[in-house]
């Protein structure tokens, strides 16, 4: 590391510094950057592009008395680094360690937590009329990605911004990417500005209409600049009530740094729009932004290296698979994702099939309002979104979709725990959430083969179906090449208890737990179900296993509260059944970053927790219990 970044504890070390020496700080920490996401896995990309802006934004700001507030907030490595978290970078997105996006708890420089994109306006917005509101007189910094400005949160706080004569600065950082190419009219927009045609456009504008009086076009060539205002259209963000200043290099500290110190000093709404470049400083990166976006671990000087052996195959691909193979034979159907073509596995689809595919930005409000459009003409639409960005359109969901009984298919992915990136991302509530809401059914493939039937069996259906699925690989499954559907709302026994009389517990498994509870079941001696769906229930199965146990333990990957436990005791009570049901699942808790397998084991929901779970709740000799079983206090 170098000495001028080894010297930096906080802000007010940074602030110490003259300004000739930030490019030098600015080398140093950008090779710290590279170095520890190449140890540990992260965002790189980002991170590399917002070095420069980081620095300039501690140097001239009062942080934290000043309020930064990252948008996404997987940018901010830089960030930590200068806060006095620098020497924690090695513990990244690992348990106990540092978060991989800004978190109240883990700092004061963090003002406002983040990880679902475009929040950053509404909130420094939010904190700037606290300081008005407070007569304190500290400034409230929103930092957004271009990628981050297309959703429509992000001009709905404009909108409400712009009027509230309040001390916001809002810094578009401008690297014209999202994770992958951007999308949309506001992409372009702001290509027009960078690249100055837009002046230029307007200034010929004005000669134009004012060569016609030579004196006059005289004085307007010698005011061309302050003139800017007169004859060039206002910004699109002068619009929203903003003074738009820019666009600006944003690795450039000699203009970064002055910039914002005037900007410190006005007050009102500011907008100052400043060019990055994603991965600047590492070639590899700069050369291939998305594969460098998020990368795991890999040796700096060779870059992202494909593993020799080709590794399980995840469930993201078996449904890109599919989708292209499904999209192959029924012309109907169109694949959406709001700016996730990568992690949602729709490359492959996007190549072959251009005019199905869309990717309509971050927009999941609009992309499921989208998709019920295309319903209503007779399409197929199929929405490959993650668990936790679904919450986002919660409303178009039940509004749009299932009210109007519309044959969308969301492919959920990232449904439960999903590692590093931590309580932002986990999914952990859809099926709480989509349980309630009248005509949607919910499948829950407990492996590759499964996933693949059961989008199979969605597409056929003619209501809103969501097929969820975890992050990364499942147990391996071979996946059957074709499209066979797999029974709607139909689970099926895997295992059936080894006993001449009844009684006994069965584990009823939703989803890809079914084989930690079916390694539990075979020292239980219990039965165990895959229930495949839940919503519909099989209700049927359900009412027949309860019949012939004592107890029945549901197993699921996602919130206890709502879920399929609690869909299995409604069932049982609404039939008069009485009979006692354990709920595995996660708790009532936000689960940190961390390995997936240890924080399942924290949970208890790997074999031995379950085991030890059923063991706790109904007593040692489980195996042997009759069918009216006094449940253990
Ligand atoms: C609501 C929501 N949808 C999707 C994502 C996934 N996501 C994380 S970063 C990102 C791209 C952001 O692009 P931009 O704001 O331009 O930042 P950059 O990475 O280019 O610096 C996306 C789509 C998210 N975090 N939140």
């Amino acid at each position: 590391m170098g000495s001028l970044l080894q010297a930096i504890d906080d802000p007010a070390d940074l602030r110490k510094l003259p300004r000739a020496q930030l490019k030098a700080l600015a080398d140093e920490l950008r090779a710290y950057v590279l170095d520890s996401v190449s140890r540990t896995g992260g965002h790189l990309s980002s991170n590399l592009g917002t070095v420069e802006l980081t620095i300039a934004l501690h140097y001239v700001f009062n942080t934290p008395y000043d309020r930064l507030v990252w948008d996404v907030g997987h940018q901010t490595y830089p960030h930590k680094i200068l806060t006095g978290r620098r020497d924690r970078m090695a513990s990244l997105r690992q348990f106990g360690g540092l978060s991989g996006f800004p978190q109240r708890a883990e700092s004061e420089y963090d003002a406002f937590g983040t990880a679902h994109s475009s929040t950053s306006i509404s909130a420094a917005l939010g904190m700037a009329l606290a300081a008005k509101h407070k007569g304190e007189h500290r400034k409230a910094v929103a930092i957004i990605g271009d990628g981050a400005m297309s959703a429509g949160m992000a001009f709905e706080a404009l909108n409400n911004a712009g009027v509230a004569e309040c001390d916001l600065l809002v810094i578009l950082n401008d690297n014209d990417m999202s994770i992958s190419p951007p999308v949309g009219a506001l992409n372009r927009y702001l290509a027009q500005l960078m690249s100055g045609q837009f002046y230029a456009a307007a200034k010929n504008v004005g000669k134009n209409v004012l060569r016609v009086a030579p004196p006059l076009f005289e004085l307007a060539k010698r005011l061309e600049e302050q003139a800017k205002g007169m004859i060039v259209p206002a910004t699109l963000f002068e619009k929203f009530g903003f003074n738009y200043i820019g666009p600006i290099d944003g690795h450039d500290l000699d203009s970064l740094v002055p910039t914002l110190e005037n900007i410190k000093h006005l007050g009102g709404p500011q907008f100052l729009h400043v060019v990055t470049r994603k991965g600047q400083g590492y070639k590899l990166a700069e050369a291939d932004p998305v594969a460098y976006h998020g990368p795991g671990k890999f040796d700096p000087a060779v870059g992202i290296v494909k593993p020799a052996k080709a590794p399980k195959q995840t469930f993201t691909q078996v449904f890109g698979q599919w989708l292209c193979d499904m999209g192959a034979k029924d012309e109907r159907l169109v694949g959406i994702t709001p700016a996730m073509r990568e992690g949602s596995g729709l490359v492959e689809f996007q190549q072959r099939f251009p005019n199905r595919y869309f990717d309509v930005g971050i927009a999941e409000q609009h992309a499921v309002t989208f998709a019920a459009g295309l319903a209503c003409e007779g399409l197929k639409p199929v929405v490959a979104i993650y668990s936790t960005f679904l919450q986002r359109a919660y409303d178009q969901l039940v509004h749009d979709v299932a009210l109007q009984n519309l044959p969308v298919v969301f492919a959920l992915d990232r449904a439960g725990i999903v590692g590093a990136d931590g309580p932002t991302h986990a999914g952990a509530y859809d099926i709480a959430y989509l349980r309630c809401i009248p005509n949607v059914s919910i499948a829950c493939p407990a492996d590759e083969n499964e996933c693949r039937g059961l989008l199979t069996t969605a597409f056929e259906q003619d209501h809103p179906v969501a097929v969820r699925y975890p992050r990364g690989a499942g147990v391996g499954a071979a996946v059957a090449p074709g499209l066979e559907p797999l029974p709607f709302a139909k689970g099926e026994i895997r295992r059936a208890r080894s006993a001449s009389a009844d009684g006994g517990v069965a584990i009823l498994a939703f989803g890809t737990l079914l084989h930690p509870a079916l390694a539990a079941a075979e020292r239980l001696n219990a039965t165990v179900v895959n229930m495949r769906w839940a919503k519909p229930l099989d209700t049927a199965l359900l009412l027949e296993v309860a019949a012939r146990h004592a107890a029945i333990v549901t197993v699921e990957e996602g919130c206890v509260m709502g879920g399929a436990g609690s869909a299995v005791a409604e069932a049982l009570q609404a039939a008069g059944v009485v009979k006692p049901v354990l709920q595995l699942g996660l708790r009532d808790e936000f689960i940190e970053h961390g390995d997936p397998a240890m924080l399942l084991s924290l949970q208890g929901l790997d074999a031995a927790g379950i085991e030890a779970s059923v063991r706790e709740r109904f007593g040692d000799a489980v195996e042997r219990v009759p069918p009216a079983l006094k449940v253990v206090s």
